[in-house]
């Protein structure tokens, strides 16, 4: 039966248990506890399988990017093992017989929960898992890891930027057999299913060491441990010209630095930086990946990186400038004293694709992003005649325009950039893209000449496209209740304001609550933003976030385009000052959640 699934054939039905009743413990989470179970054996792997009674646990519904709690929710009672359960049964028959990959940022849990996966995918009838070594694979190396080896899905143990440690967060999320983020017809069954879950399938097999590569087999299931590195590479290899790159990295007179934040991808950027293109080994910044991410906030943004804004604003700074954050899809781009704002990155990036990346070279098929995300890329796709599409935040949203081959180049304001090579959004590829540009546009300056920097990038672009302006206000952690009624005012607000209605200086030409019909297989996304477009472009938009894990955290984001040749290189906030203050008023936002100022700007 192929109840979800683009693969077929490849799911022999289980039949045929032995089953016996017997009191085994069981470890769930942290504690150990001794439950009835049934023991069983599928037919399909052989192995001993326990059915485990469990209940439904309150609130295990899917954000914008899978389930995000705090750490100690997930190590508690069944709550990692009802979830992941809810997916294979929402996944239902078709998952006998397959291949799984699992893997995580290397955040506090990650190693024990992987334990728990690896006997629920066992019990539950996959022939096959492999798992990344100790337990990590970063989420774009997961997507690359997917399509490679063919494997029918694989399971992220992440909470992506939010910090990591027992008494902070964790999370799992799951991807399709494109590698793309499950989407919502999954993600609404899974919730469904939690609802609902009596039975844990867990196969009475031992812990499987994580720390060595290699394969361990039970009965007819397989563990293989991976190198969670070498896949990725390989495909990121047949994206750029690693030969170009390399002899970039290694002039005399270019410097790089990148800032792991003590995350998943600093053993990436050492395989990646240094080890393949050359780059010293004093230019990876918190290399050293931590469970707790030293202490940290691993989301690469001007706030919490605030190590390498500090060393790119001094004298110190290097040519390039980047960050990614805990799971590696996320990535900052800064050139010496110069932020990039992720929706110029993206459009930039896109711009430049065919002259500078090989993969690109044929042209792109078409470019997409965020609705919330500043307009710069929509400038770009009518300049060169591409297709372009406004989806509503969440990666999952372009997977679709990219296996219909709608979709090359695609981002989002939240430092989300990517391509099609993968179905992911990529933090080390942003980076291979910027030092891609930077390599081609200095080809023929010779050492020590004027070279051609970031800066030089960013307003080569402004100059030919105009300057969409763009920031994005974040209130972390308010209060549920103040927030949905701020909601509720500003939709009240747009109810009572037709066109033409006067905002400030700002004239209404429509605002609403975003609504998407994905092209490719007509389903609807409904409530996704509610947005004020003016009569010059400009626009406001109001968001909860989907990936908070405590209380809700309110964006707020602005933008305002200029072509003004004597303003582009304004300082955003003096440049979006007015429109703020609108932003700010009409939504009362103060008044709703007694909050002064917001705790992160972008
Ligand atoms: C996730 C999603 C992104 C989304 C971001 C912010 O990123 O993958 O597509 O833009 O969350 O979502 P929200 O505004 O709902 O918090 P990540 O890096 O957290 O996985």
């Amino acid at each position: 039966m192929q109840l979800l699934g683009k693969r077929a054939g490849a799911a022999p039905a289980r039949a045929g248990r032995s089953s016996a009743v017997a009191k085994i413990p069981v470890v769930a989470g942290s504690r150990s506890r001794v439950l009835s179970t049934t023991v069983m054996a599928t037919a399909a792997t052989q192995v001993p399988v326990k059915e485990v009674p469990t209940k439904p646990i309150d609130g295990q519904k899917t954000g914008t990017s899978g389930l995000r709690k705090k750490t100690k929710v997930f190590m508690s009672d069944n709550y990692l093992a009802n979830w992941v359960q809810s997916l294979f049964n929402a996944l239902g028959d078709e998952v006998a017989g397959q291949t799984l990959a699992l893997g995580g940022d290397g955040r506090y849990f990650g190693k024990e929960a992987a334990q728990i996966i690896v006997k629920l995918a066992a019990g539950n009838g996959f022939k096959k898992i492999y798992v990344g070594k100790d337990a990590i694979m970063a989420t774009p190396a997961m997507s690359a890891f997917i399509r490679r080896r063919k494997a029918y899905g694989g399971l992220i143990m992440s909470a992506s930027h939010n910090p990591g440690g027992p008494e902070e967060d964790f999370g799992i999320k799951f991807n399709y057999t494109a590698g793309e983020p499950a989407p919502e017809k999954i993600t609404d069954k899974i919730y469904g299913e939690t609802t609902s879950i009596s039975t844990l399938k867990m196969a009475d097999i031992p812990d499987v060491d994580l720390s060595k590569v290699g394969v361990t087999t039970f009965g007819g299931f397989e563990v293989e441990v991976v190198d969670p590195i070498a896949d990725y590479l390989a495909t990121l290899k047949e994206v750029f010209d690693f030969g170009m790159l390399k002899a970039f990295v290694t002039r005399a007179d270019f410097s790089m630095v990148f800032d792991a934040m003590h995350a998943v991808t600093g053993p990436y950027a050492k395989a990646i930086f240094v080890e393949e293109l050359g780059a010293k080994p004093e230019s990876i910044k918190n290399g050293v990946a931590l469970p707790d991410f030293g202490g940290g906030h691993p989301d690469p943004n001007l706030t919490y990186a605030h190590d390498l804004v500090e060393l790119q604003w001094s004298d110190a700074g290097a040519m390039l400038g980047a960050a990614s954050d805990g799971d590696g899809d996320r990535n900052m781009i800064l050139g010496k004293k110069f932020f990039v704002s992720p929706s110029d990155s993206v459009a930039m990036i896109a711009a430049n694709a065919q002259a500078c990346i090989p993969y690109f070279k044929g042209g792109l098929k078409g470019v997409a992003r965020s609705m919330p995300t500043g307009a710069a890329l929509d400038r770009v796709a009518a300049k060169l005649g591409l297709p372009f599409f406004e989806t509503p935040t969440g990666w999952k949203f372009f997977g679709n325009l990219m296996d219909a081959g709608k979709c090359s180049v695609c981002g989002e304001e939240s430092f989300g950039t990517g391509a099609d090579h993968i179905r992911e959004k990529d933090g080390i590829f942003a980076v291979l893209c910027w030092l891609s540009i930077l390599a081609y546009k200095n080809k023929d300056v010779p050492v020590g000449g004027q070279l051609v920097t970031v800066e030089d990038v960013a307003a080569e672009f402004w100059g030919t496209y105009g300057r969409n302006f763009f920031s994005r206000y974040d209130y972390e952690a308010c209060e549920s209740a103040a927030a949905e009624k701020m909601m509720d005012h500003v939709r009240s607000v747009i109810a009572a304001s037709p066109p033409g209605t006067k905002f400030g200086a700002f004239e209404l030409a429509t605002a609403d609550d975003f609504e998407y019909t994905d092209p490719i297989d007509g389903s609807v996304a409904k409530g996704q933003g509610l947005r004020f477009v003016f009569t010059d472009g400009s626009r406001i938009i109001f968001r909860l976030s989907g990936t908070g894990s405590a209380g809700a955290t309110i964006r707020m984001y602005i933008e305002q385009y200029t072509n003004d040749k004597a303003r582009l290189k304004e300082d955003a906030q003096v440049a979006l000052k007015d429109i703020i203050k609108v932003a700010l008023d009409l939504s009362k936002l103060q008044e709703f959640t007694g909050r002064e100022k917001p705790t992160v700007i972008t």
